[in-house]
């Protein structure tokens, strides 16, 4: 199958809502699809738990990822060991199948500095909130690794809002002049915040975007992880290969919804439907595979129980090595933006530190 030959409006699919094999299934073998399954247990179960962290007072604002894990870690997975991931705010499990350790994620939305700095053998560049500002960078990323001249491919996470600015345009223009090993990959959730995909852009496709600037474009059903397993790979090896017939880069526009709120801090009732979410849970992309893995005897009751304890030990145990960090002081607003304090931040830090003084707070003279 080249999944690039198709119209934009025609998403490839491997599984349909109940499990069902509708598409050529990729070349896994059981004990991967079991660890893509695995994943994506881990991946909601610790969305759950790091709400309720929020909740409590444990954490500060964290964003939701729940109903984008197809997308996250069947992306993911299609990646070899020297690629990287350039991801936003939301790919917590992106990030995990990379090697960033949870504790690492949760020290992160803590407002721990070190929580955005991925270890060295990850390949995951650090968490990117202003939106699209990322694209460029994995553009011009990706045009270092080939003018060094190494077979990286990097993909780069955006949602569909993202495609509203400037910094997307750049970064993919650029990349297909370049012809850079980049695969721009469209988290489409159906929702910027409370802004829906039909006020963001009249294209008809987010995938169709590609055109323009002269690469492959293509739709992929966002929760069947088999689906974008096979498309990403496809897209990450072109990536890879100077001598392709086709143009390195690609645009994968990964149809999906978020269950959740956009973040902690948003209440999505004020502007989308219950109805909708419900019409969107029914593609839930974990039961969908678990279905498909369990007709295919590959998971049974016993493993399935089996991994849900080990996701769950897994978690916990991620919370309580987050939590016995101290936590960071006030002081650490003041640092690491600047090597040296501009005026008026350094007399707003001598300001805050007289009310400090006059307040006795031992806790930050000592930092
Ligand atoms: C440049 C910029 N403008 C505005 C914001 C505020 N903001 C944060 S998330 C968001 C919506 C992004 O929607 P989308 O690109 O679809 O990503 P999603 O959160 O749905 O994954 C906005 C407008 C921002 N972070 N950066
Ligand atoms: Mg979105």
């Amino acid at each position: 199958m080249n999944v690039f030959d198709r119209a934009y409006d025609d998403p490839v699919r491997v599984l349909d809502e109940d499990g069902t094999v509708v598409g050529e299934v990729p070349d896994l073998v059981d004990d991967e699809l079991v660890e893509l399954y695995r994943y994506m247990k881990l991946a909601r179960h610790f969305d759950g738990r790091a709400v309720s962290l929020q909740r409590q007072g444990r954490m500060g604002t964290y964003p939701p990822l729940s109903g984008q894990e197809g997308a996250q870690i069947g992306s993911a997975f299609a990646l070899g060991d020297d690629d990287w991931i350039v991801p936003s705010y939301r790919e917590h499990g992106a990030a995990l199948v990379r090697g960033v350790p949870l504790k690492q994620t949760l020290l992160y939305w803590m407002g721990h500095v070190d929580g955005n700095r991925a270890p060295d053998d990850a390949n995951v560049f650090p968490v990117a909130v202003p939106i699209a500002s990322q694209v460029p960078h994995a553009t011009g990323a990706a045009w270092a690794s080939t003018l060094r001249g190494e077979d990286d491919a990097f993909v780069c996470y955006f949602g569909d809002g993202a495609t509203s600015e400037g910094d997307f345009h750049e970064g993919v223009n650029f990349a297909g002049v370049f012809d850079t090993p980049t695969v721009f990959f469209c988290n489409n959730n159906q929702w910027a915040i409370s802004v829906p995909r039909e006020r963001q852009t009249r294209s008809a496709t987010l995938a169709q975007k590609a055109e323009a600037y002269g690469i492959d474009g293509v739709q992929v059903d966002g929760m069947d992880p088999l689906a974008v397993y096979a498309v990403t790979k496809a897209a990450v090896e072109k990536a890879r290969d100077p001598d392709a017939d086709r143009p390195r880069p690609t645009l994968i526009e990964a149809i999906q919804y978020r269950f959740g709120a956009h973040t902690t801090a948003d209440d999505p009732t004020v502007y989308r439907d219950e109805g909708e979410v419900e019409t969107w849970k029914r593609k839930d992309p974990i039961p969908r595979l678990e279905r498909y893995l369990r007709a295919e005897g590959v998971l049974d009751d016993e493993r399935v129980a089996e991994i849900e304890a080990g996701v769950k030990t897994q978690v916990a145990d991620a919370i309580d090595e987050a939590e016995s960090v101290p936590r960071p002081g006030p002081r650490d607003l003041f640092e690491h933006a600047y090597a040296e304090l501009p005026p008026e931040l350094r007399a707003q830090y001598e300001s805050f530190a007289a009310t400090r003084e006059e307040h006795g707070d031992a806790a930050f003279l000592e930092e």
